[in-house]
């Protein structure tokens, strides 16, 4: 195998050559669908003479110039045209093989439809092309099939024509008015079920909503739809951005590798992000469909009507686009937990990618297959950065960069560096130094001392910033750094956001009658590790009093994580584990709070997670961490499990989603704390009718590994093995469940007949899972978790490359433990890596992996 090369951002290059139009043809067929490509091409670069086209996996029957067959040349992934005139039209006729494609990029098959994903370099397996974004283009589609069989013929933009054609075809012809790049292109044939809706516009057009989904499913699109209108109405109202096509199509398919794709008018989703009802989904699922269909949706403006010059720039449409979606979220419905749901993932999974062998910064600079790097980073810190723009230049300011930002590049293909320009010019607000947060990797520590004298309370802050392999010395960032100060009585005093732009700062507030208590980077105002010696006091405090309930919880969660490392200390120094008694009060109090928002409390009751703990120290002893969390958790379970048991039945005659949050994890902590709570369980799964009492009560006994556990999964299993996404979460409680037996039970679970390793959520759900979520069993000190996972890589390897290293990750993660866990997964990354046929995709996480030795 050659070994494949690294693109880095400073070798961009605008393209010799552009296309102002490409009409295209399908004729469908599985095996050997003909595509038929007429592309009016124009140089841009003088002096070129040469066009060099990207293609994959491509059988290719025609190269006219102009009408006449002409000369080419193929390499590996190109087309090589030499001697072209000035302007031409080139048609290309290529055969491919949607049925054989199990990588789900390019045009595949789902189920007996067909579709697409183009994004990030998936066109290419359609024609020869300019497959790279900053080529903008009109499409014109005619897409032809048989009529019985594919009813439904699909593209971007305008239905323009139909017809029947011999032989019980027929063809269905679209035009998209505005020109995009290749990645946006969509193809969907098919049969389905089609829910139909409209939404008027503010400037009163009417706009056709549909939603496709598999025959029989129709009564689960009802949210998806809902969410579309209100995502519509949404980004009229905060962001004053209007749809701009007539039509508005979203199609539901079960094989594909994330959750949704933007293509310009024509989403395509993973079944798991439209489908729901409340027998078959949870209150989680409800959300996650909310905010995904948003997502999509806002991605028609930032994304779409602009997109990226290239793909280092993937943050500036992603990290914005998840910066609004979190808003949408946060503007619907709860703000503090929606904004507590996006701080565990940047400290339980990004700050582990910034800690592993893939650390990269927001915009990376170098790249060997861009699909690795839908990332996290980009994405989630990607929106952290927008968000530190917002507090910095307020709503005001920043809704004047967007718009000063729309004025400037609707319709072109931009740079990070152009978004930051339209914020710092619309509010005069200098961002030179905050421009490093898209170039610096890896996460920043604010270390904070303090002092009180005279009145006067000082806050001295600094900041580091790791070094990273391959990347320049970092240098200090724009840290806006959210402080509130409470006085004795939990009274707020002050409430400032400080910006920290040098390599240490003394804050000063004087003037106090006592020394406050600090409630420090409050609602996590930026993406860093805090360190600060808080005292069980402060904390104590600020889990009752802080003015925020973010910051409650934040409180809440160093309380907790204390009590564990303390009794990772105590373990390692042979002394007994204890809980200090002020910490089962703090809790109770959150827990009997009337005024807090129940999903909040439900939030604090889950305690830290095995991962985030982790995250928390630079190197970690697991055996003994997962002694003292599972100790501390238990210790406040019984500690109070009456409280636990009189809100439970207090929440369980309520019928909201709040409710129920509360109620299961309530619920969940009972079971770790006795055996008796099994009849709670019990009845709540067989009295349940929506899923997340049912899962809520299945999860609870798993985790307790309570009696019932078995005969209560032996039960959904035959309720539900017909519903492949109810079907995954039974897949994901097998994979998470701790006892020894888990391995074994992966591999039988990998022969059910509801399991498939070609559709990802079923891997996600068994083999995913279990690597990202279950640290117990995945890093048992006798390697076979890793070996486990290792076997999986190796089948899905050349199948599906994407998805394979998607769940690698783990894998690569090594570098916080012990040596002997960590020369296991050494081996078995060496193990991928020797693989004659490895994919770029996994060769580029398993190299770094293995080179930071
Ligand atoms: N833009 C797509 C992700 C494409 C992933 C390609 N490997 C979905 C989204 O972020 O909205
Ligand atoms: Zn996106």
């Amino acid at each position: 195998m050659t070994e494949p090369t690294a693109k880095h951002l400073d070798d961009y290059r605008v393209s010799d050559f552009l296309i102002s139009d490409i009409e295209l043809r399908f004729e469908l067929a599985p095996a050997a669908t003909r595509v038929t490509a007429i592309s009016q091409i124009q140089r841009q670069q003088t002096g070129a003479t040469e066009l060099v086209l990207d293609g994959e996996q491509l059988e290719l029957e025609r190269v006219a110039v102009d009408g006449r067959d002409v000369a080419y040349r193929l390499e590996p992934g190109k087309l090589i045209i030499a001697d072209v005139p000035e302007r031409f039209s080139l048609e290309l006729v290529t055969l491919i093989d949607p049925a054989a494609n199990s990588s789900l990029e390019g045009l595949y098959m789902s189920d007996g439809a067909y579709c697409t994903q183009c994004e990030a370099e998936g066109f290419r397996r359609i024609t020869y092309f300019l497959d790279r974004p900053d080529v903008l283009a009109r499409y014109k589609v005619r897409i032809e099939a048989p009529k019985a069989e594919f009813p439904f013929l699909l593209s971007n933009g305008n239905k323009v024509d139909a017809g029947e054609l011999e032989g019980g075809r027929h063809f269905v012809s679209w035009e998209d008015p505005f020109p995009k790049p290749s990645y946006l292109f969509a193809l969907v044939a098919g049969d389905f079920d089609l829910l139909q809706d409209s939404f008027i516009t503010r400037s009163g057009r009417n706009v056709a909503l549909q939603v496709f989904v598999d025959k029989g499913n129709l009564h689960k699109a009802h949210h998806a739809m809902a969410s579309l209108k209100k995502s519509m109405a949404w980004d009229e109202s905060r962001f004053g951005l209007e749809y701009d096509l007539d039509i508005y199509m979203i199609v539901a398919v079960d094989f594909f590798n994330m959750g949704a794709m933007e293509n310009k008018g024509l989403n395509i989703f993973n079944t798991k992000y439209v489908l729901a009802d409340t027998a078959s989904a949870t209150d989680e699922d409800y959300h996650g469909i909310e905010s995904v269909v948003g997502h999509e949706y806002f991605h028609n403006w930032t994304g779409n009507r602009v997109t990226c010059r290239d793909w280092f720039q993937l943050s500036l449409k992603e990290g914005l686009t998840v910066f609004r979606d979190q808003e949408f979220s946060s503007d619907l419905g709860s703000r503090a937990v929606n904004r507590i749901h996006a701080i565990k993932v940047i400290k339980n999974q990004q700050f582990a990618e910034d800690a592993g062998p893939m650390a990269h910064p927001i915009r990376p600079q170098s790249v060997i297959e861009m699909n690795n790097f839908y990332t996290v980073t980009v994405y989630n810190k990607g929106a952290e950065v927008i968000r530190m723009l917002h507090t910095l230049l307020g709503e005001a300011g920043f809704q004047a960069g967007m718009k000063l930002y729309f004025e400037r590049h609707d319709g072109q293909a931009v740079t990070c560096d152009d978004f930051v320009a339209a914020m710092e010019d619309a509010s005069g607000i200098d961002l030179r130094q905050f421009r490093r947060w898209y170039s610096q990797a890896g996460t920043p520590v604010v270390t904070v001392s303090d002092s009180f004298d005279n009145g006067c309370y000082r806050l001295k802050l600094s900041q580091q910033q790791p070094r990273i392999k391959g990347l320049s010395d970092p240098l200090p960032l724009h840290i806006p750094f959210d402080v509130e100060l409470l006085g004795e009585g939990g009274q707020s005093l002050i409430n400032r956001v400080l910006d920290l732009t040098g390599e240490e700062q003394v804050f000063e507030f004087p003037n106090l009658a006592q020394r406050p208590v600090p409630s420090l980077l409050q609602n996590f105002s930026a993406p860093v590790k805090l360190k600060y010696d808080f005292s069980t006091e402060q904390l104590v405090t600020l889990m009752r009093h802080a003015g925020s309930e973010v910051a409650r919880w934040e409180a809440s969660v160093e309380l907790f994580s204390r009590a564990i490392w303390g009794n990772v200390s105590k373990l390692a120094a042979g002394d007994a584990m204890g809980v200090d008694s002020r910490v089962a009060d703090a809790l109770r109090a959150v827990l009997l709070d009337p005024q807090l928002d129940r999903e909040l409390v439900a939030e604090v009751l889950a305690l830290p997670s095995i991962n985030s703990l982790i995250e928390q120290v630079e190197t970690v002893e697991l055996d003994a961490l997962l002694a003292a969390r599972r100790f501390v958790v238990e210790e406040l379970a019984s500690e109070l499990a009456d409280e636990l048991q009189a809100r439970y039945r207090e929440q369980s005659v309520l019928d909201d989603a709040p409710a129920r949050a509360l109620k299961n994890a309530c619920l969940a902590l009972l079971c770790q704390a006795s055996a008796e709570a099994e009849s709670l369980a019990l009845a709540q799964y067989h009295g349940s009718n929506n899923m997340t009492d049912t899962l809520g009560a299945l999860k609870a006994v798993m985790a307790a590994e309570l009696e019932c556990a078995e005969p209560l999964m032996a039960d959904f299993e035959r309720k539900w093995n017909a519903t492949p996404l109810v079907m995954d979460k039974w897949f994901t409680l097998h994979a998470m469940a701790e006892d020894d037996a888990v391995l074994t039970r992966i591999d039988a679970l990998s022969q059910h007949p509801a399991f498939s390793l070609s559709n990802p959520n079923r891997v996600r759900s068994l083999i995913g899972s279990f690597a990202a979520g279950n640290p117990a069993q995945f890093h048992r000190p006798d390697g076979r978790g890793y070996e486990l996972l290792t076997g999986y890589l190796i089948k899905l390897n050349s199948a599906n490359p994407q998805l394979a290293a998607r769940i690698v990750t783990p894998l690569i993660q090594f570098a916080k433990f012990d040596a002997v866990r960590q020369e296991k997964m050494k081996a078995c990354l060496g193990q991928l890596l020797a693989m004659p046929d490895l994919s770029r995709d996994l060769f580029e996480k398993v190299s770094k992996a293995l080179a930071t030795d």
